[in-house]
């Protein structure tokens, strides 16, 4: 209604302006002398108004039109809206050939696991900071960025993906935060098996405020305690660990690109390194890696501009990035404790290790710890890990 009455005012509003617009000589004549350099006026204005004219129902037509459009693609999902897409168990393993496997000789929890992953994307990251850390073995199989053929046996085209072995076959668990907290709530109680605790973390079809579908995994920062009654000082340290795990994926992970692509030459330098250290080398024919290092870089130095507006970074992204480490650190200096768990790393610290992990090669990181206290916390994260120092608090079956 607004919008209609405004544009039934349009004609009367700028019938007023033509009207100034003509008195508008008049008034000139005594101080801009010349007819000339009036009449030129008069032309500009007249061309300004035509503009706007034009202009103005213009952009009307076309604000409304893509509204109509945005609405009417919406209509075509709305049935959709709440309704839980379910993971498929595979009765067979993709064959795929496996890029390395990670033997780790405290493993006792008889998982059997591939993860999908890019060496260096964040989220991989995390997994395997936290399967390292507890000392779990795995597969991975690295997957090509531009092509994905490796995992185009699943729906879900975005890595890691965790191929879980259970016993009617393989299932997928998709999504770092939930694959976290699902393995972590297996490992707390071994009673609740992968194939029941996937029920506790639906992934359900809503809309989001551009009318567009998408899904979103209910429950993906919470563990699972069945029927294990928690103190109060437990669920404290549960709700601050929750906290930073779903900042480290709102706030800390988009502080990334912008800085790692900040120019196209640090793009190219990133790039490399995850050639480097993603053993592309060995992995992918040249052909095929040229295209990754360049496409990618180039998209991504573009990109990043976008996601530096998008996700509010300062004009010197790498300011962002300091001040999000600061907010971590100075949390863990208030706790007075070497972790954000504690005397032990808890989730939040393994997340917030696992992503900045994925820029450990980049000048960005170094820059960080020029500039920040980063160094104390991350080496002690770095040693944990390395000596799998999770596995000696998991309980036998
Ligand atoms: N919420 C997901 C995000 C995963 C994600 O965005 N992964 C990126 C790689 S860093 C991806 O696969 N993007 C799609 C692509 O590369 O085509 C998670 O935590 O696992």
């Amino acid at each position: 209604m607004p919008i209609l009455q405004r544009l039934s005012k349009l004609p009367r509003n700028l019938y007023s302006f033509k009207n100034i617009i003509q008195k508008y000589p008049k008034r000139n004549e005594s101080f801009l002398s010349t007819s000339r350099q009036s009449s030129r006026l008069k032309t500009v204005l007249k061309a300004s108004l035509i503009g706007i004219s034009v202009g103005f129902p213009v952009g009307v037509v076309i604000t409304i039109s893509y509204s109509w459009y945005v609405n009417k693609e919406a209509s075509k999902t709305y049935h959709l809206q709440g309704k839980v897409q379910k993971i498929e168990i595979l009765k067979e393993k993709p064959q795929v050939p496996v890029s390395r496997k990670v033997v780790s000789p405290v493993d006792t929890t008889e998982l059997k696991l591939t993860l999908f992953q890019y060496q260096t994307c964040p989220f991989c990251c995390k997994v395997r900071a936290f399967l390292d850390y507890y000392g779990i073995s795995y597969d991975i199989v690295e997957v090509d960025p531009v092509l994905r053929k490796e995992i185009s046996w699943s729906s879900y085209k975005k890595v890691p993906i965790l191929l879980t072995q259970v016993e009617s076959g393989y299932l997928p668990l998709n999504d770092s935060s939930m694959i976290i907290s699902l393995l972590a709530s297996h490992l707390k109680d071994r009673s609740q098996n992968i194939n029941d605790l996937i029920e506790c973390y639906p992934n359900i079809a809503m809309h989001d405020e551009n009318q567009k579908l998408k899904y979103e995994i209910m429950n993906k920062y919470f563990l699972m305690y069945k029927d294990t009654l928690l103190s109060v000082k437990n669920t404290d340290a549960i709700i601050e660990e929750r906290k930073w795990r779903k900042w480290a994926d709102d706030e800390l992970v988009h502080a990334l690109s912008p800085n790692v692509y900040r120019t196209l030459d640090e793009a190219y330098n990133t790039f490399n390194w995850f050639s480097k250290v993603g053993n592309w080398e060995q992995y992918f024919p040249t052909w095929e890696r040229l295209i990754m290092i360049n496409v990618g870089a180039t998209a991504m130095w573009i990109i990043s501009k976008r996601l530096k507006k998008r996700h509010n970074l300062k004009d010197d992204v790498r300011q962002s990035l300091y001040d999000e480490i600061n907010k971590w650190l100075c949390a863990i200096k208030k706790r007075g404790s070497t972790f954000m768990g504690g005397e032990k790393p808890n989730l939040s610290d393994l997340a917030v290790y696992g992503i900045l992990k994925s820029i450990e090669g980049c000048s960005a990181f170094k820059d960080c710890l020029d500039n920040t206290k980063l160094s104390t916390w991350y080496d002690a994260m770095m040693t944990e890990i390395e000596t799998r120092s999770g596995s000696k608090y998991l309980t036998a079956k």
